[in-house]
């Protein structure tokens, strides 16, 4: 079981790479790393591709970082999830594989993981714990990006018990923010609804799309309190077991939209396309085991899509009033 009587370990002075700093967490990771006093490293992605097992040895070789958050990855919704499943369990299990090995090899840091709360059985008891792992099958449309997690969880494990690595693995929820996938294809619920209400909104539409049946449960993190958590559970985790991370609070797809489109200021209805899939019923992490280390999440889900939703207007429409 963790415990919070772990020597902690000291960001200060150190040398901290983030891999995937590009992405909404790793950015966000960056940020928060800001007030630590460390040394940030980024990969350069013309000169590193994560996927090439000797392209990270050579660069950690040189590097030699102290520390390193693996938030490198390709993410995405469901439609993402569901027609990419090669490049979903290809890229990911490729990117865990090369760094986990190569920092054993070339410079033993501490490692924390991030996987995804996807790993657990579609239909496990909710809120879900940590021990639900590999107690049911996974949800159809993302078995792919879970099982390329799950490796990532073991490898972690694997080292840690073969060669002592301080490798650990963080499970976060579904996570929104600044930086998020505005891409329709590709993006999770938030920046679809964000995007889309936005769009209706503006061209006086009088309804949005919303895919699935709005049943489905959804647990959503704002991306700044995931990156506090992962630097607090570098300095203070060290343990095998991986560590879920959220909320502990969910809605339904159809009162997300409803909330977006408050926040908004979008007054139509919703058109439910119960031709696109709905996933998983629902996955509430079970937190715990985190609370009890001493972290719980602090951004309100309504205050969370305010600070998106500015940031969709600021960088993604050109400049909008996000507070129309
Ligand atoms: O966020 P999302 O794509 O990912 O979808 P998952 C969550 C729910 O929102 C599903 C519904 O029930 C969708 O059908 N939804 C409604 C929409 N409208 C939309 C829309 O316009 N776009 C999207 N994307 N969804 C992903 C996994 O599952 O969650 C990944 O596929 C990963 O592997 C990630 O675990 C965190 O929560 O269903």
């Amino acid at each position: 079981m963790p415990s919070s009587t772990e020597p902690p370990f000291r960001l200060e002075g150190r040398r901290v790479l983030v891999a995937g700093h590009r992405g909404m967490v790793g950015t966000a990771i960056v940020s928060r790393l800001e007030s630590e006093n460390c040394t940030i490293l980024t990969v350069p992605h013309a000169e590193v591709d994560l996927r090439n097992q000797t392209q990270v040895e050579d660069w950690l070789a040189a590097n030699k970082p102290e520390a390193v958050f693996l938030a490198a990855g390709t993410v995405g919704g469901i439609h993402a999830n569901d027609t990419r499943p090669a490049e979903f369990i290809y890229d990911n299990i490729m990117m865990v594989a090369n760094v986990v090995s190569s920092v054993w090899r070339q410079c033993q840091a501490k490692l924390l993981y991030l996987g995804s709360s996807c790993i657990y059985p579609r239909l496990a008891p909710q809120p879900m714990t940590e021990e639900a792992l590999f107690s049911g099958g996974l949800e159809p449309t993302n078995q792919w990006y879970a099982l390329a997690k799950i490796s990532g969880i073991k490898l972690c494990q694997a080292y840690r018990r073969q060669y002592g690595c301080d490798f650990i693995s963080a499970m976060p929820t579904n996570l929104y923010g600044p930086h998020d996938n505005y891409d329709l294809k590709a993006s999770h619920v938030v920046p679809a609804l964000i995007a889309k209400t936005h769009a209706a909104r503006e061209s006086g539409a009088k309804s949005v799309e919303v895919w699935g049946t709005g049943k489905p449960k959804r647990e959503l993190l704002y991306v700044e309190d995931l990156a506090d958590a992962l630097v607090f559970l570098m300095k203070s985790y060290s343990q095998e077991d991986h560590i879920n991370v959220g909320t502990g609070v969910d809605v339904t797809i159809a009162e997300l939209a409803s909330l977006v489109a408050r926040v908004i200021g979008f007054e139509g209805g919703f058109d439910f396309v119960t031709e696109k899939p709905d996933g998983a019923p629902r996955k509430l992490l079970d937190v715990s085991r985190l609370s009890a280390l001493g972290w719980t999440a602090h951004t309100d889900l309504e205050e969370g899509l305010r600070r998106a939703y500015a940031w969709y207007c600021d960088n993604v429409t050109g400049g909008g009033d996000a507070s129309d």
